[in-house]
């Protein structure tokens, strides 16, 4: 058996009292907890930033949280500094069992592109080692869970299923930042659309 579980950016600043919470974020992490146990192994992607990184709002002068920017020829939507390399807001959820968690993927490092997608930046151009480390292991398929459902699952799932993996994701397990109410319903449609299957944590 080879089920591998994706956790995706289960961070301090992702969940209540963080500088970027995402409503009930830390929700996920007792599902996260409950299921590893299902799992051949387990790995982790973890927003990295450094602190002058390109899409916070504090680096522009007249950068508002929500503005769109473009970023090295990429729209970039501002964000408040989160998850800065080293911070308590970047380090794991102290409640999420790592113990069994393989490799950690650290992402967003490049001050100059974002990066949602546990696999490649924004602009498709760096890889974060995620693909060659599932590859080497022989996983083809995956099950993806974390944070948040309208960013870093949507773009870790689109990019996992254009890698060819097939893919779970665990709709209790995901929770979504809803700038624009409906984001994260829309972002759970766009990976149905794309073939990912939609399961629940009770049917693993
Ligand atoms: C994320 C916004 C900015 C995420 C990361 O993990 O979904 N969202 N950085
Ligand atoms: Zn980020």
């Amino acid at each position: 058996m080879n089920k591998t579980l994706v956790l995706v950016d289960i961070q301090n600043d992702f969940v209540s009292g963080g500088a970027l919470a995402v409503p009930q974020g830390e929700l996920v992490v007792p599902i996260a907890n409950r299921i590893m146990g299902r799992f051949d192994r387990i790995v982790a992607t973890q927003d990295w930033h450094p602190a002058n990184h390109g899409s916070f709002a504090s680096q522009y002068p007249e950068g508002q949280v929500g503005d769109f920017i473009d970023l090295n020829g990429i729209q970039q939507i501002l964000w408040p500094d989160h998850c800065v390399q080293h911070s308590e807001g970047a380090a794991f959820v102290a409640e999420l069992d790592m113990a069994r968690v393989e490799r950690v993927f650290q992402k967003g490092t490049d001050s100059g592109v974002d990066s949602y997608s546990g696999f490649f930046d924004n602009g498709h151009r760096l890889a974060t080692g995620l693909d060659e480390f599932l590859t080497d292991a022989g996983v083809t398929g995956i099950t993806v869970m974390g944070l948040a459902t309208d960013y870093c699952i949507k773009a870790t799932v689109l990019d996992a299923l254009q890698l060819g993996y097939a893919v779970d994701v665990i709709l209790e397990g995901v929770r979504g930042v809803e700038g624009q109410t409906g984001d994260a319903a829309n972002a759970i449609e766009a990976m149905a659309d794309a073939g990912a299957n939609m399961v629940h944590a009770a049917d693993l």
